[in-house]
């Protein structure tokens, strides 16, 4: 651990810290908003102010505004914490400028991004999010609040009403707290006030997440006693339109703190890394948004095809190479794949297993993939295995069990989808084992130890157990029995071998 003073020396303490007035001080070379950050007009309100939405959308926007000119300065994203106040505690004193850093083997592009024109939190707002929702200047609602935030039943993809979270939104109606009961009670205040409602955009990695979020809004609004029609209305008023969002950024750390200062030379403690690839695939919609094609993001009429190749390819890939990458000690991705025998399986996963699901031709799957592995070695990105596979539970469902699913139906090879499914489980059954760092974060974690604890090691009915909970991996699956029997074998295998011999074993086959 470093002495106090040495971190502060290292975070650029010294130096000046970035803000809209300290904004020109930053290092000549170093890009900069091409717009003035305080002329802004928010009219895009964000739910979930992470690094993922700092790193792709604000990014996206920024190069929209600076495209249009004078007319972008309408562009400007309130950008909302749901929770804590860490982000906001940092980007306040910053006016929310941050530097974004896209690395790779060739070096790092360091640019200042000030398309946040203003910084939420939730809880202490004294506007509240229903009320910027439905302001008359609030044009789209974009939300990154991952798979877990819209409390969906993971295998029917329908809002779980008996959450704790719904039942205290639905008892507090003035104060929402969860992402689906602030949009509904924000588009209920929108159609009390009249005017065009905003377009709701998602931009998370759920199946569907247009349609998606759209049930679970109107499926709320149908628990709200006299709602007189609201999730009728949101239906015939509202439009939900489909994306597609891909870039990798890893959750920042001291490291890109103390190269911001070096790069910016100013003090900025919110900064975010991510890798230069960006894909954005959105529904055409109706009515007003920023230029976002300035920073290669696509409207099209169908967004599935994309959706499926990413959350099937990349999402899908990134889960297996966490939890086997875990087993095998691993710290990040990049270091997985490293492993010839892990580049290996994890090639023949996209191309044999999940490619075989897709609608792309041959040259057009070994492309993306061949693209897609380079991205997942990328050495300047330190994408954490225990992070990526946080709340598998609620993510499998569209990633691996769907594929997995057609694959059977079509009598085709599942053997490395099975493994990947079978390291999950570990994850929770080797809790107390020394040797590995897996940090378990998953809403159902408690109830997979103990299924684990009980059931001890019958990996056949340890197999079964964790199989036969539809809400988790849907019903069964063709040929059951055999997929069974084939989990319970990796499951025992994984006990009594090497993880990397089973990976290497599964590649070669
Ligand atoms: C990752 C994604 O944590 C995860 O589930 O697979 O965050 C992934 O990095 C992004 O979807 C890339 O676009």
């Amino acid at each position: 651990t470093l002495h106090p003073l040495d971190h502060d020396r290292m975070a650029g303490k010294t130096l000046t810290r970035l803000t809209r007035d300290t904004l020109d001080a930053a290092h000549a070379d170093i890009r900069r908003p091409g717009y003035d950050p305080a002329a802004l007009v928010p009219s895009i309100l964000h739910l979930g102010c992470g690094a993922f939405h700092r790193g792709h959308q604000a990014w996206a926007t920024q190069r929209a505004i600076e495209a249009e000119g004078a007319g972008g300065l309408r562009w400007g994203i309130a950008s909302a914490a749901l929770r804590r106040r860490t982000t906001p505690d940092l980007l306040w004193p910053q006016d929310g400028l941050y530097t974004l850093m896209r690395r790779d083997e060739t070096g790092t592009k360091a640019e200042i991004v000030g398309s946040l024109a203003e910084i939420v939190h939730a809880p202490s707002d004294a506007i509240g999010l229903p009320a910027r929702l439905a302001d008359e200047r609030t044009r789209i609602v974009t939300l990154t609040v991952t798979a877990d935030g819209y409390l969906l039943e993971p295998s029917t993809g329908r809002l779980q009403a008996d959450h704790a979270a719904i039942r205290a939104d639905l008892d507090t109606p003035a104060q929402p707290q969860t992402p689906v009961g602030i949009l509904a009670a924000g588009l209920a205040e929108k159609r009390r006030l009249g005017g065009t409602p905003p377009v709701i955009l998602s931009c998370d990695n759920l199946a569907a997440n247009g349609r998606t979020l759209r049930q679970a809004v109107m499926d709320f609004a149908d628990l709200i006693p006299h709602s007189d029609g609201l999730s009728g209305w949101i239906a015939a008023n509202v439009q939900f339109p489909e994306t597609m969002v891909d870039r990798i950024v890893p959750v920042p750390g001291d490291a890109d703190i103390e190269d911001a200062a070096r790069l910016a030379g100013l003090r900025d403690l919110a900064p975010v890394s991510c890798e230069p690839f960006l894909q954005w695939v959105i529904e055409a919609f109706d009515g007003p948004r920023p230029a976002w094609e300035a920073a290669g993001a696509q409207f099209v009429t169908d967004v599935a095809p994309f959706e499926q190749a990413k959350l099937r390819l990349l999402n899908g890939s990134h889960m297996l190479l966490a939890y086997l990458g875990a087993l095998a000690g691993l710290p990040t991705i990049a270091d997985t794949v490293d492993d010839p025998d892990f580049h290996r399986f994890i090639e023949r996963f996209m191309l044999r297993e999940q490619g075989a699901t897709l609608s792309l031709s041959e040259s057009e799957l070994g492309g993306y993939v061949g693209e897609l592995l380079h991205r997942l070695h990328n050495p300047a990105i330190r994408h954490e295995v225990d992070r990526i596979g946080r709340n598998g539970s609620v993510k499998l469902a569209t990633r691996l069990m769907a594929p997995m699913r057609e694959n059977l139906l079509a009598g085709r090879d599942v053997r490395c989808t099975t493994l990947g499914l079978a390291a999950w489980i570990r994850w929770f059954a080797l809790r107390d084992t020394s040797g590995t760092e897996v940090r378990l974060n998953d809403p159902q974690a408690a109830d997979f130890r103990a299924l684990c604890e009980r059931i001890g090691e019958n990996f056949d009915a340890q197999a079964s157990a964790f199989l036969d909970m539809e809400e988790v991996f849907g019903p069964p699956l063709p040929n059951h029995g055999r997929v069974v029997a084939e989990l319970g074998a990796a499951l025992r295998a994984l006990h009594e071998r090497d993880v990397r011999d089973l990976v290497a074993e599964a590649a070669a086959a």
